[in-house]
Formats: structure tokens, C-alpha cells, sequence
């Protein structure tokens, strides 16, 4: 298993941390890049990290889905796209496609940021009452029939671009792992509907970003859920969450309720061998204001994680 962190398209302190540390994966997201699926700017980007000792093995970011999701008028350009990010992801030896198979703006969501915990340091959370308290989605008129045919038509069409290309499809949970929220159905919340997604289109290229923190909030005992979802596994989330759907808060990686040992050990029974990257993390002293960074991407955390992960791969050797 590689260590990885995912980064931003172009050098700054997190390209140094993550060298410093001794990250050997690169799993880039292009905040603020138009049109970052062309070849051009993906072989630029893959050469940026080349250059900086820092192998681009995953592209977690994806284009606009939205028609494709719905099932509306365009969603046939849309697919194109994603075909075409396969493609020069396959050509520039980019292994790994992280999406997702939900629609912004109900994406991954928190109804806070500051949950406190050891020290003062703050963590995210999620309380669906809260949340629901919000307007219902516009698109709130889709049935979870229409989502998962919609589904399996994209799934269709681009899988088997994916197996020409060579490159993995990792379908990362919906977080929360919840249906519906704000209105609108969602499908990857169980690993009974992962199972179901895998076989709607059977393919070693379609498999699972295992965001464990999701699992572990989906009430599966999370290494049971690595081997259930066995050599379909590509990419790894590495994180804990403490409660149930409803009510969680992600916790010190060290501190929530996961067997982490055993979880790692669960990935490597079953043969995986790819990135292991944090995902959220608490913010440290002297991050509070640190509004620029997406919530649990502060900087210290994810020393403390990377470190965390490198102690349970030597462990579990
Ligand atoms: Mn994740």
C-alpha cells in the first residue's frame, strides 16, 4: 500500500509536507481548474507531481455529472467527457478515477466544524435533523428507480472505456450514507447496494473508493466490509466516524470505535496494494481560521494521520 495525500494541481507547503513525510502517492483534485480532463492539462499535472517525486496515481474530482445523474437532456456530452477523462488518464499511466455518483450541492455534508475535542482541537460532524431542516433539493422529484437506471446506463457506457483505457473506477460512498437527503434519494449507503452497483455492470475496472469512515457510520463492521468487497477495492479512505448515520462526528484517528489494525490488516487480506490516503481530520492549534481549507483538510491532522497509517502498515506486515 502506497501512503497518499490528496493534493492540490500545483506545488505548495502540502506538496512539501507530503514529501517530507514520505507520501509516494499522489491523488490530485483541481480546485479552480477549468476543463482539468483535457490531455494537455492532465499531462502537465501528471508531470508536476512526476518532477516533484510524487507519483499522480489518482484523480479524485470529477466533471460536471449533473443531467447524467438526473437522467435529463445532455447527460449523453456529459458521459462523453467522462469518457474522454479515462482515455488520457489511461494514456498518462493515471490509475485511479475517484467519483461519485451524487449531485452537488448534496454532496458530502456536515452541519459542523467545530465540534470540540482533546485539546481544543475541532471536529466536523453531521446531525441529519438539523439538516433537514433545510429547503428540500430542486431536483427533489427523482425516484431511487430513475437513480439507479440512470446508473446503470452511465455505468454502460463508460465501464467498458475503462477497461480499454486501463484504469480503475472507484466509486466513493455517498456521505452521509444516508437516503433520502434534502429530498433526494441516494444509492451508495450500504455495502448491499455497493454490491448490487458492482454487479450492474461486472468489471475489475469498476470498483470501490473504501471510504471507511462511511462504513464505519453505515454500522457494518468495517473489516467485514473490506472482504465483502474484496480485489473490487482500489482506493482507500483511511478515517473514523463515531454514531450512526443520523448523528456522527469523525473522530482522531486514533480514538473512534474501528479496529484500525484489523481494518488494515483486512485490506491486505484481501490483496489490495493501492493508495491509503487520510481523509478528514480535526483541526490543530492555530488552524481555527483556516477557512480557505475544505473542512478535515487541515494541515496537522493530516501529519498526525499519514503518520497513524505508516505505523498500522508496519504493524500489519
Ligand atoms: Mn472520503
Amino acid at each position: 500500500m502506497d501512503p497518499a495525500l490528496m493534493l492540490p494541481p500545483s506545488p505548495d507547503r502540502r506538496w512539501t509536507l507530503a514529501k517530507q513525510l514520505g507520501v509516494t502517492s499522489g491523488v490530485v483534485r483541481f480546485w479552480g481548474v477549468d476543463d482539468w480532463w483535457e490531455y494537455d492539462t492532465l499531462l502537465r499535472t501528471r508531470n508536476r507531481f512526476e518532477d516533484h517525486g510524487i507519483p499522480l496515481h489518482v484523480v479524485e474530482d470529477r466533471p460536471p455529472m449533473t443531467n447524467t445523474v438526473l437522467g435529463k437532456d445532455g447527460r449523453d456530452e456529459e458521459i462523453a467527457t467522462v469518457k474522454r477523462l479515462l482515455r488520457n488518464m489511461g494514456k498518462l499511466g493515471i490509475e485511479t478515477y475517484c467519483w461519485v455518483w451524487t449531485e452537488n450541492p448534496v454532496g458530502v455534508l456536515r452541519t459542523s466544524d467545530s465540534i470540540p475535542d482533546r485539546g481544543g482541537s475541532l471536529k466536523t460532524g453531521y446531525d441529519h435533523e438539523w439538516s433537514q431542516r433545510a429547503d428540500d433539493h430542486p431536483e427533489a422529484d427523482i425516484t431511487e428507480d430513475e437513480l439507479w437506471e440512470n446508473l446503470e446506463y452511465f455505468l454502460d457506457e463508460v465501464v467498458p472505456v475503462a477497461e480499454e483505457a486501463g484504469v480503475n473506477m472507484a466509486l466513493h460512498p455517498d456521505d452521509p450514507p444516508l437516503s433520502p437527503v434534502r429530498g433526494v434519494p441516494r444509492l451508495v449507503t450500504s455495502v448491499d447496494n455497493y454490491e448490487r452497483i458492482l454487479s450492474l455492470h461486472d468489471s475489475p475496472n469498476h470498483g470501490v473508493t473504501f471510504c471507511q469512515g462511511n462504513f464505519a457510520a453505515m454500522e457494518t463492521d468495517v473489516p467485514a466490509a473490506i472482504k465483502r468487497l474484496g480485489d473490487r477495492i482500489h482506493f482507500v479512505h483511511f478515517r473514523d466516524v463515531e454514531g450512526s448515520p443520523d448523528s456522527f462526528v469523525e473522530t482522531w484517528h486514533d480514538d473512534g470505535p474501528t479496529d484500525m489494525l484489523a481494518a488494515m490488516e483486512a485490506y491486505r487480506d484481501v490483496g489490495f496494494d493501492g493508495p491509503i490516503r487520510p481523509d478528514h481530520v480535526p483541526k490543530m492549534l492555530g488552524e481555527e481560521d483556516r477557512e480557505g481549507v475544505h473542512a478535515g483538510y487541515t494541515d496537522m491532522g493530516r501529519l498526525f494521520a499519514v503518520g497513524y497509517i505508516k505505523g498500522l502498515l508496519e504493524q500489519s506486515e
